[in-house]
């Protein structure tokens, strides 16, 4: 098996789902943690290709860009659907994901207090419920209790990731999901998930 070393901040991030991955795997690997501080010491010398995290090593190869991670190590455990439409289903779900994160990501560091209070009302009030009801109908066009095929794949923890981090920005929130019941289940059927509810269980607790 090969050695894996995953480097990446004290967060959850653009690391958790390669963390994710490693636990429905059960694949052991180097959870390394570096606060930004410590980052913008060694940032200059790091292995980092793009100068930023999260990166993983695989034996001696270094590995950058959280989607190329996440795609590569969900191959590797055959978490990432079987066919071409599996493939594809899985996409629409990371770029859907990707499009609320950008936002996600443009609020939280916004320094203009009012900018920031109406970009947030505007993101909760108009993005998400047509967010979240576009991303129920790609779920249920899949017919059956995940989003590619009838296994948890990346798909999921993509959703599942992105949902955790929108009920922190949304004050811990479990209403995110009253306009789309059936990612509330599904969310749940993730959480529940005895490998991601452990692994949930031991990390070390960040706010994002
Ligand atoms: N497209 C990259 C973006 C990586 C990225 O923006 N990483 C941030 C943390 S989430 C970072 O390393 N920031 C510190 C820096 O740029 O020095 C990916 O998905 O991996």
């Amino acid at each position: 098996m090969p050695s894996y070393r995953l480097t990446y901040f004290e967060a959850r991030g653009r690391g958790e789902i390669a963390r994710y991955l490693f636990a429905l795997a059960d694949i052991p690997y180097l959870d390394i943690r570096v606060n930004l501080k410590k980052w913008k010491k060694i940032k200059g010398d790091s292995k980092a290709p793009f100068g930023q995290l999260p990166i993983l090593e695989v034996d001696d190869k270094v590995l950058c860009q959280s989607d190329a991670i996440a795609v590569y190590l969900a191959r590797e455990f055959g978490l990432a659907g079987k066919t071409s439409w599996d493939e594809y289903r899985v996409y629409v779900v990371q770029g859907a994901v990707t499009d609320a994160m950008t936002k996600i990501i443009g609020i939280h560091f916004e320094e203009d207090r009012t900018k920031k209070a109406r970009h947030q009302y505007h993101f909760s009030e108009n993005f998400l419920p047509s967010w979240l009801s576009a991303v129920e109908k790609v779920y249920k066009e899949g017919g059956t209790s995940f989003f590619v095929g009838d296994s948890l794949t990346l798909a999921d923890l993509y959703f599942f990731n992105v949902c955790e981090t929108i009920q922190v920005f949304s004050r811990g929130s479990k209403d995110i999901f009253k306009s789309a019941p059936a990612l509330d289940e599904l969310f749940d059927r993730i959480a529940n998930t005895p490998k991601i509810k452990a692994w949930r269980e031991k990390r070390p607790k960040t706010h994002f």
